[in-house]
This record gives structure tokens, sequence and C-alpha cells, in this order.
């Protein structure tokens, strides 16, 4: 995969705008060194799905588990005002406004691949900062080695979450290293807009390497610990959904194979592609996982 210089999203409105210009600068082979372009190592290169596509087919299971069901109710949600509860072992506990979060932290664009476990797949043009930079913020204490994620849980305005054998609310998490990664971030937004509320407003963790579903959603609460903590996937189907949940073509899923995804917005002739080791992320993260056989630690 190349990691090359990309157009800046913030750079270019409207949308069609950026990706017309986008094109044309690929087709004339000239997509370095014109003032629009910005270096971002962390950006893939490919074109972003639409705000459509993103915002339109979702999993979000607090609002149903059809692909329409976020954005068909997730409006209801109240994202403003917003605080999360940080605690477990850090410095500085303590229940964190939604500003309060973000003082100090850099809103970069990240334009990463999303791969879901299902096997569809999409690259997002997210906005968002480093998770290290807020964990540095309230101190990490020597002993913690896994942080915990938590989403908000208010049925009233989740139907998700009214009844069901859903262990709500839903809960990820991430072991510390893998938290500090640059590539892991708390993601404010996409397409320079607000994190539409279907994709996890008003603040969502996003860890490209990982199958979709640890990139939980509308977070209230971060917690560092020194014990893995329980995942929502892995407490309905440990033997399908583990902690680790890297992307892998060669760990299939019990029930269906990994080595190939389908691109939403490829259209009915667009095809499968195949599917990259640690999502295409490997130069970056394989070192994390040294000594690890990764189809125990699935
Ligand atoms: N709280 C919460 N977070 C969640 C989910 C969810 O149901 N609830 N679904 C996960 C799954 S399975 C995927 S694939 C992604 C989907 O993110 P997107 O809708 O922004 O594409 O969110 C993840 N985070
Ligand atoms: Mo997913």
């Amino acid at each position: 995969m190349g990691w090359k210089n990309v157009l800046k999203w913030s750079e270019v409105t409207p949308q069609a705008l950026f990706l017309n210009r986008r094109q044309i600068i690929a087709g004339a082979g000239a997509l370095v060194a014109t003032p629009a372009l910005a270096r971002n190592e962390w950006s893939v290169e490919e074109t972003p799905n639409s705000f459509e596509e993103i915002t339109g087919y979702n999993n979000f299971y607090e609002f149903g588990y059809g692909k329409e069901d976020p954005a068909a109710y997730a409006g209801a949600l109240t994202t403003d005002p917003w605080s999360v509860e940080i605690g477990g072992m850090v410095d500085k506990p303590g229940s964190y406004d939604l500003a309060d979060v973000l003082k100090g932290q850099t809103i970069e664009e990240r334009i990463y691949r999303f791969r879901c476990v299902e096997a569809w797949s999409m690259v997002v043009p997210w906005h968002g900062f480093e998770l290290s930079g807020l964990l540095n913020r309230v101190g990490v204490q020597p002993g913690a080695k896994f942080v915990a994620f938590e989403t908000l849980l208010r049925p009233e305005e989740m139907p998700g979450q009214q009844g069901g054998s859903f262990p709500w609310p839903y809960v990820e998490g991430l072991r510390l290293d893998e938290a500090m990664h640059p590539l892991t971030i708390l993601a404010t937004g996409l397409y320079d807009q607000p994190m539409p509320k279907q994709n996890g407003a008003p603040l969502r963790l996003v860890v490209p390497w990982k199958y979709g579903f640890k990139s939980i959603k509308s977070i209230v609460k971060i917690t560092l610990t020194d014990k893995m903590p329980p995942t929502t996937w892995n407490i309905l189907q440990s033997n399908e959904y583990g902690f680790y949940a890297n992307v892998n073509p060669q760990v299939d899923h019990p029930r269906w194979s990994q080595a190939t995804e389908r691109p939403i917005g490829g259209g009915l002739f667009g095809g499968r592609k195949d599917t990259l080791m640690f999502n295409g992320y490997g130069d970056h993260v394989a070192s994390l996982y040294a000594g690890q056989d990764l189809a125990v630690d699935y």
C-alpha cells in the first residue's frame, strides 16, 4: 500500500469539488507538490466513501439491528451537553465535559480504511485527535495495562437498549500500547462536519487496523485498568469475537471467510477485494503483536 501525500479534506470544499479536484490531480499524475496538498503520513490515498454512504449504512445497535436504523433513529440522541468520566489508574480522574476533553488536543484529518467484521469496508475521512494525547493529559499510572470504554446508556433515546438480550451498555477495550498508538484516534467528526449521531456523536473511537466493532461510539466512560476489560461482542459470542479483533485475512470468522471484503459503494459489479493483514496498517502495528499467535489471540 502507498502512504503518500493526500489532499487535506479541510482545504477544499464542498465534497464534490474535493472529489473532482482530487481525481483531476490524480489523473494529471501530479498528486504531490501543489499548495492544496498537505502531508498526512497517517492517511491512505484512496478516495473516501461518500458522506451519504458513511452516514446511511451503519452499525449502531442502540438504534436497531438494521443498517438504516441508526440514520433513521439516532436523531433523538442528546449529545450536548456531553461529558466523559475518566477514571481508574489515572492521576487526574474526573468528569470531563466535551470541551475539556478536547482542550489542548490537535484535531486532524485522518482518511482511514474501515473494515467491519461482517466483511464490508469503507474509506472514511475522520476528524479527530490521538487518544494518547488525552491519556497523557490525565496521566496514566504505572501498572495500567488496558483501557476500557463505555457507550452512553440511555434507553429513552436509544430504543435498541429497551429490552432484548444485549448486555447494555456497549463496552470495548484496548491494550495500553494499542491505545497509545498514533493511529488510534478519538474521532469528533467526518467530512468537516461534527460527528453525525449515527456514526457515534460526539466522540467515538477509531482503531483502523481492527474490525469495526472495536471502534466504540458515543463514549461516556474511559477507565485505565490492569485487567483485560470485558468487550460486548466477546461477551455475546466469545468463539467468534475475541478481544484483539485485528483485521486478519488468514483467520476466518467461524461462519464466513475474512479473506476478502465488499467495498460499500462498489456497486453491484464492483466486486470484492482482498482483505489486507491489519487492514493494510501492518507496517505500523505488526510489531505490537510480536510473539503472539493471532489465531489464538483473535
Ligand atoms: N456503541 C456502539 N458502538 C459501535 C457499534 C454499536 O453497535 N454500538 N457497532 C460497531 C460496529 S460492529 C461497527 S462496524 C462500527 C460501525 O461504525 P460506522 O457506523 O460509523 O461505520 O461501529 C462500532 N461501534
Ligand atoms: Mo462491525
